[in-house]
């Protein structure tokens, strides 16, 4: 079997691992043994292939509260996020003490997140800044919501990665949903990654239950990012 045939297959043993998962837990959830849950479920290709298109070791995070899948991409084991739901000791991101799948894991690069929305948008341009001006090779992907795309921390977000050129994806997961708020309600747009061109920096639509075209895409990004960067530090 091909290299990439074998990440394929991981990828989707780890979709399967947390549809099940999530299944799981909502089951919990309906008999007053998880008290929250925000469900992944139709998330799980783009979330687990975005972390197959990064590198682990070196590349930063910044997820919000529906990333259950990137946590187990990252290697979070389904006993510690279980853990979690059931508010006991040994999860590794918050002992438990948090809303579940929040808190940080140095091991697994995931920095710490909030309930609010977007605010984890400029904090993850403050990380690539960071790794711009340590000549770092890392490069820092942040997660969010169509509604979380409309609010001020995003958009002063971008404008500063855009401006210094830092190496930051913006991922938007787009469910066409904010709660009830349907996206026509959200924004007179009909494509999201098209306020890219705004910022004045490259965006792109890919669909978000597409594994392997979602992988190749981002992989494609992440070698503009890189070359886009390398080119402003030599500037
Ligand atoms: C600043 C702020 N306003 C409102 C809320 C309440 N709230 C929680 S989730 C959510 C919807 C976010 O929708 P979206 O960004 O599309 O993410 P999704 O849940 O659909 O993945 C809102 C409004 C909040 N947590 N923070
Ligand atoms: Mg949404």
């Amino acid at each position: 079997m091909s290299n990439d045939n074998i990440v394929l297959l991981e990828i989707y043993r780890q979709m399967v691992r947390c549809r099940l998962m999530d299944e799981r837990v909502w089951l919990l959830n309906r008999q007053g043994k998880a008290a929250i849950v925000a469900s992944a479920q139709g998330h799980e290709a783009c979330q687990i292939a975005s972390v197959w298109a990064l590198d682990r070791t070196k590349d930063h995070f910044f997820i919000y509260y529906r990333d259950l899948c990137v946590l187990i991409g990252l290697g979070v084991s389904v006993r510690e996020i279980m853990l979690g739901y059931a508010a006991k000791d040994g999860e590794p991101l918050s002992s438990a003490r948090q809303f579940p799948i929040h808190g940080a894991s140095r091991s697994h690069n995931v920095v710490n997140l909030s309930n609010v929305v977007g605010t984890q948008i400029p904090q993850a341009v403050g990380s690539a800044l960071a790794s711009k001006m340590r000549r770092e090779k890392g490069i820092t992907i942040v997660y969010f919501g169509d509604g979380a795309s409309s609010v001020g921390d995003c958009h002063e977000a971008m404008n500063f990665a855009a401006i210094h050129k830092l190496p930051v994806i913006f991922m938007c997961e787009n469910n066409k949903y904010a709660i009830s708020v349907p996206l026509s309600k959200q924004m007179a747009i009909d494509s999201i990654a098209g306020r890219a061109d705004g910022y004045g920096m490259p965006g792109i639509s890919i669909d978000g239950s597409e594994a392997s075209r979602f992988l190749s895409d981002v992989k494609k990004k992440l070698e503009m990012i890189t070359l886009s960067t390398k080119k402003s530090q030599e500037s």
